[in-house]
């Protein structure tokens, strides 16, 4: 079997869900970074235009939580899928609640005053990692982007973020886990997709410091919540290291 090979964005949240669960299962795989024209190339390889993409086994798959179906069943072990199927079913719920209603809002919400308040600072965000060129193809397109962020989009996306931390807080059971008595797919995707506010120091790919104000102000607002700091704990204790190999 060929190395898994992934294909991101270092610096988004769906993407990090997707590493963590690889470097959770310990499954070596190549990591290439697309940069702002990826998506002739993404389209071609899963009917989408979307990242990440996972090639497994010469096929392109698109959708952090299809990607993830398919390491479960290849690697089933450690578990990110309860195997008790009532708690199996709350996790994948919780999954895609997190994945809908947050992954989505957050990104408005940060991206939206970023675009309209610093040019600079998005290009220097969402380029990370990347070779200077996609800086310049970034410069040049990102102020269309600004027609997708609306007044109205990036107050919704606050609100569903303040939303989702309740959630979480609603949501954990005794163990301090989501579903069931261990950490799951639930645990993972509610803390990978609060990564970009949270920045715990396990992240692998970091906004460059000074932090934009955006973040600064939502991290002083959020920043006591249980939750915010329930999301730094999941990373302490499971996210673990990179099982990227060379290419
Ligand atoms: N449901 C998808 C969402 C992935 C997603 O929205 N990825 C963003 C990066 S954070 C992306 O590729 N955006 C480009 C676009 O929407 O054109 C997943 O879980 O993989």
């Amino acid at each position: 079997m060929a190395t898994p090979l992934l294909w991101h964005f270092p610096i988004s949240h769906f993407n990090e869900k997707v590493r963590w669960a690889l470097d959770w299962k310990r499954i070596p795989h190549v990591r290439r970074t697309l940069g702002p024209d990826y998506l002739p190339r993404v389209w071609w390889a899963t009917g989408r235009g979307t990242l990440p993409v996972l090639w497994l086994d010469a096929k392109a798959i698109g959708d952090s939580t299809r990607i993830i179906e398919a390491l479960e069943r290849r690697w089933p072990e450690p578990p990110l899928y309860p195997r008790d199927e009532s708690v199996r079913r709350r996790a994948l719920a919780l999954e895609d609640f997190f994945d809908e209603e947050l992954g989505h809002p957050l990104r408005a919400a940060i991206i939206g005053p970023l675009l309209a308040q610093d040019p600079d600072g998005v290009v220097a965000v969402l380029t990370l990692g990347m070779p200077a060129r996609a800086r310049r193809t970034a410069r040049a397109i990102f102020p269309a982007f600004r027609a997708f962020y609306h007044a109205a989009t990036i107050q919704a996306g606050r609100e569903k973020m303040a939303a989702a931390l309740d959630r979480i807080a609603a949501e954990l059971q005794p163990s301090g886990y989501l579903a069931g008595d261990t950490f799951s797919v639930a645990d993972l995707t509610a803390a990978a997709l609060f990564a970009p506010l949270v920045i715990p120091p396990e992240l692998q790919y970091r906004v460059p410091e000074p932090l934009p104000s955006v973040l600064v102000g939502y991290r002083s607002a959020l920043g006591g919540h249980p939750a915010y700091r329930w999301v730094r704990d999941m990373y302490r204790r499971h996210r673990g290291t990179s099982a990227e190999v060379a290419a």
